[in-house]
C-alpha cells in the first residue's frame, strides 16, 4: 500500500506532461515561442523525490527535492525527441537526465533513472550543461562542464571549470573520456564539439577563461582542433566570435548549440552576457561561419536573437536566457530548447531557411549610437518611400 497523496501527485504530474503546448500570439518572422515550458522541476518523477515506503516516510514528505530543470542538450533518434537535461537537486548539485517526447514541443517524460556518468575525477563536484553532438565518426558525444573544487586556492568558493567528454550510441550507456585540455586556457565552459572532422581532426568551439566566473583575458568564443578525442588536447585556440565593448557580449559569450550546416555556411546560436546594475544579463545571438572554414565568421547580425521576456525574466538566476541544444528535423524545422533564469526549459521553433535569412540579411552592429541612428534612419526612409508609393 502507498500513501494516498502519492496518487494525487502522480495525477497532477500526468496532467502537466500531457498538457498541450500552443504557439503564443507574438510575431517577429524569425521564431515562435510557446505557451508553456517543456520541462520544469514538477516534471521530475515523484519517485525521484519521495521515499514511497510508508515505514520510513509515513507522512509522505519530500526527501530529495528537485530545484530546477534547465540547460539541456538535445537530439533526435529513431523519430523521437530527446533532451539530456540539467537537473539540479535541492542539494545544489546538478546531474543529467534523459527526457523523451514524440512531438518536440510537449510531452517530455523523464526516463526512470538519471544518467550515471563514469566517475573518473575525484574532485569533480558538479556537472552541467551537456551539448550533444552526433559526430560523423558515428558516436554521439556529450561535452559538459566538469566543475571541481580548486584545492590550490584557500578561498572556500574557489572552483575550476573544465570540459568533460562522454560518448554513447543510445543515451543509456556512456563511456567517459579524458577531460579536454586547452594549453592556453586555465579554465573552460560552454565547449561544443563540431559535428565534422576539420582537416581530419576533431574540432571544438571553446570559451577560454582565466577564472571560474570571469573570462578575464578570454576574448570570446574560441576554435581549436585536436588529433585524439580519447585524450583531447587543444594546443591553440583562435577567437572567432569576439566579446565587444558595449555590445551584448561585453562581459562574456559562449557557443550554445551544435552549429547547423547549410549551403551558405554554418549557422550558430550563442549566448552573450553583459553587466547591469541588476547583475549579469544573458541573451541569445546568432552568427554564421564559412562552410569549409568553420572558424571564419561570415555574418553576425546586430544584437540579440532572443532575450528574457515576461515570466522568463525571473527565477533562481534572473534575467538569463541560455541554450545548449537544438534539433533540426529533416524538413528543416528547428526546435531550439532554451532555459530561462536557470529555472525551467522552453522551446522555440523556426526553420533553417528563416534562421539563415535572419543571420545573412540582418545588418550588423555598427558599434556607436550615432551610426545606429543612421542605420535605422536609412531603413525608415526607404520604408516611407515604399509606403508613399502604396497609397
Ligand atoms: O547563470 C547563467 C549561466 O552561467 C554559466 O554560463 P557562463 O559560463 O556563460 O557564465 C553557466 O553556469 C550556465 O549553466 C548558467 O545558465
Amino acid at each position: 500500500m502507498l500513501h494516498e497523496r502519492y496518487y494525487e501527485e502522480v495525477r497532477k504530474q500526468e496532467e502537466l506532461i500531457r498538457r498541450k503546448n500552443r504557439p503564443v500570439e507574438e510575431y517577429n518572422g524569425i521564431f515562435q515561442r510557446y505557451e508553456h515550458p517543456v520541462l520544469t522541476r514538477e516534471f521530475a518523477p515523484v519517485f525521484w523525490r519521495y521515499d514511497l515506503d510508508l515505514k520510513t516516510n509515513p507522512n509522505f514528505q519530500e526527501r530529495l527535492g528537485i530545484n530546477a530543470t534547465f540547460n539541456s542538450g538535445a537530439i533526435k533518434l529513431n523519430g523521437k525527441y530527446y533532451l539530456v537535461a540539467r537537473v539540479e537537486g535541492y542539494d545544489r548539485k546538478s546531474f543529467f537526465a534523459v527526457a523523451e517526447s514524440e512531438k518536440g514541443t510537449e510531452g517530455f517524460r523523464f526516463w526512470d533513472y538519471p544518467v550515471e556518468l563514469p566517475d573518473l575525477y575525484e574532485d569533480e563536484t558538479n556537472v552541467y550543461d551537456m551539448r550533444l553532438t552526433a559526430h560523423e565518426d558515428g558516436w554521439i558525444y556529450g561535452v559538459f562542464c566538469s566543475e571541481s573544487k580548486d584545492r590550490t586556492n584557500p578561498d572556500l568558493s574557489a572552483a575550476s571549470a573544465a570540459a568533460g567528454i562522454v560518448r554513447t550510441k543510445d543515451l543509456r550507456n556512456w563511456e567517459r573520456l579524458d577531460n579536454l585540455v586547452t594549453l592556453d586556457s586555465p579554465q573552460q565552459r560552454n565547449v561544443v564539439l563540431h559535428p565534422e572532422f576539420v582537416d581530419g581532426k576533431y574540432a571544438f568551439y571553446t570559451r577560454p577563461m582565466d577564472s571560474f566566473i570571469d573570462t578575464g583575458s578570454g576574448g570570446g568564443i574560441g576554435f581549436g582542433t585536436c588529433d585524439s578525442i580519447e585524450h583531447a588536447v587543444i594546443k591553440e585556440e583562435k577567437i572567432i566570435s569576439k566579446r565587444k565593448y558595449h555590445q551584448i557580449t561585453e562581459a562574456k559569450n559562449g557557443e550554445c548549440i551544435v552549429p547547423i550546416k547549410t549551403e551558405k555556411g554554418w549557422l550558430h546560436i550563442a549566448h552573450g552576457v553583459r553587466n547591469t546594475a541588476a547583475g549579469l544579463r544573458y541573451v541569445l545571438y546568432a552568427y554564421a561561419t564559412d562552410r569549409d572554414r568553420p572558424w571564419e565568421v561570415i555574418s553576425e547580425p546586430s544584437g540579440l536573437l532572443m532575450g528574457p521576456r515576461r515570466e522568463e525574466r525571473t527565477g533562481d538566476v534572473s534575467n538569463v536566457l541560455f541554450s545548449n541544444g537544438a534539433i533540426v528535423d529533416d524538413d528543416g524545422r528547428i526546435y531550439l530548447y532554451y532555459a530561462s533564469s536557470d529555472t525551467r526549459l522552453h522551446v522555440a521553433t523556426t526553420t533553417v531557411s528563416l534562421l539563415s535569412d535572419y543571420i545573412f540579411r540582418t545588418p550588423s552592429d555598427p558599434g556607436r549610437s550615432a551610426l545606429c541612428v543612421q542605420q535605422r534612419k536609412e531603413m525608415i526612409r526607404h520604408n516611407l518611400e515604399l509606403l508613399a508609393n502604396e497609397t
